[in-house]
């Protein structure tokens, strides 16, 4: 599939102290130094379901993964970038029977829309950007092994539901039993795992299945449902967690370096596609699983299906300049959950006033002591677990030290757009 645009990353001329990155891996607990293999960090982010605009939560998300890619490549990695696209799931189907509109067109007009917020936060776009219906013909292949290899079980589809023609009369779930990995990504006992499951796209309550965790795989084509050949499993659709597995396979290979996405997919969606990859192929899914914090509005979680929303093309048809936008998002620390308010916008709007001031008075190809110190300082802090807050309090003495006369350095200015993204 087609991706949004970027704008090439600028190298600083002032070389790194070799700092490797370390983020925060949710399976470990741990910080884990990311340093690639044989020169190149691979990356797979979970995208967005279209089937309503993007909010200023998944923006912190695609920002935070964006940033961990500047902090990549500053220190000499190539990056390799994986995203999907949900474009066929429940959610997508159910609105768009609700609004009266094909799934397909829904889908269709929600990516171009999240395309122009991407490039006008100046998120950096994936190498390969994939759709859950372009992966159909690997996800069938999976799911096939699987049930030859004994890991994966056929549940009959419940009596009163219609089938399409050449749908067979069983869903395929995958054997939890059989998986000595399951569990090792969210590190969640039992009880946790069981009380958000159903509200998470799980069914625990499927007659037949052999364990109420157990993830669908491949569902039987239904009446008035989207459905796919799927050759010995005759046509239907895959369940939704297999999509980010082969897609990752596929164009990542594994195990890759960082599973990245909300706190939200650490359970049921990244335990289940790391544990699917694994049972494929019996390796690791991934070194490091990597969570944004949620944000939130009013006291909850920002989501579509609540819709207490602020997206980012209101603001950006308001009139707000997205690099505030990105501003909000970068002075949060990405472990640590939020809450949007106008407040912090404002706060954003005067940060990049005073910065767009300082660096409309630097020379220009200068380098200061303060330059370097402060771009010293924005690396260090991104190397570590990728503290913007950090990184944003060094731009602002910088910034402040330069309006009461120091000596300005562009170097600091461009390191605004190389590290954090941020155009002045
Ligand atoms: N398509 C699936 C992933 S395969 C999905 O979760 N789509 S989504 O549209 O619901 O979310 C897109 C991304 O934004 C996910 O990484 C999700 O974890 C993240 N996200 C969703 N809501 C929030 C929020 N309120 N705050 C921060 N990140 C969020
Ligand atoms: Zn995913």
């Amino acid at each position: 599939m087609k991706t949004w645009s970027t704008t090439p990353v600028p190298r600083l001329p002032i070389e790194q102290g070799g700092e490797a990155v370390r983020v925060h891996d949710t399976a470990s607990g741990e910080l884990r130094e990311l340093t690639g293999r044989e020169g190149t960090a691979r990356l797979y982010v979970c995208g967005i379901t279209p089937y309503d605009a993007t909010h200023v939560g998944h923006a912190a998300t695609y920002v935070t993964f964006d940033l961990l890619q500047r902090a990549w490549l500053d220190a000499g990695l190539a990056v390799e970038y994986v995203q999907n696209v949900t474009d066929v799931d429940e959610p997508l189907l159910e609105r768009a029977e609700r609004d009266g509109v094909a799934w397909q067109d829904l889908a269709q007009r929600e990516i171009e829309l999240f395309f122009t917020d991407m490039e006008a936060l100046r998120v950096l776009a994936p190498d390969h950007y994939v759709g859950a219906v372009e992966g159909i013909p690997d996800d069938v292949q999976a799911v096939q092994r699987m049930l030859a290899a004994g890991l994966a079980y056929e549940v009959p589809v419940p009596e009163g539901q219609a089938t399409v023609a050449d749908a067979r009369q069983v869903d395929v779930y995958l054997d939890l039993s059989t998986q000595p990995t399951f569990g090792t990504v969210s590190g969640w006992s039992r009880e946790e795992m069981s009380a958000v499951f159903a509200e998470r796209g799980g069914d625990p309550e499927r007659a037949g299945k052999r364990d109420p965790l157990d993830p669908l795989l491949w569902r039987a084509g239904r009446e008035g449902e989207p459905h796919w050949d799927g050759g010995t499993l005759g046509r239907g659709r895959p369940g939704w967690h297999i999509e980010c597995s082969t897609i990752a396979q596929r164009h990542l290979g594994t195990p890759f370096d960082v599973q990245g996405g909300g706190t939200d997919l650490i359970f049921p969606h990244h335990e289940m596609s790391a544990v699917q990859a694994t049972a494929l192929s019996g390796e690791p899914f991934a070194r490091a699983y990597v969570h944004q914090a949620m944000v939130g509005l009013d006291g909850e979680k920002m989501s579509k299906s609540k819709g207490n929303l602020v997206l980012v093309s209101q603001l950006r048809h308001a009139g707000v300049d997205p690099m505030a936008i990105r501003l909000v998002l970068l002075a949060q620390h990405y472990r640590t959950g939020w809450e949007w308010t106008d407040g912090l916008l404002r706060e954003a709007q005067d940060r990049l006033d005073l910065w767009q001031r300082a660096a409309d008075m630097a020379a220009h190809e200068s380098v200061t002591e303060l330059g370097e110190s402060t771009v010293a300082r924005m690396r260090a802090c991104l190397a570590d677990d990728l503290d913007s807050p950090g990184a944003l309090a060094a731009v602002d003495t910088w910034a402040t030290n330069v309006a009461a006369g120091e000596p300005a350095s562009d170097l600091v200015a461009r390191a605004v757009d190389t590290l954090l993204g941020v155009q002045l």
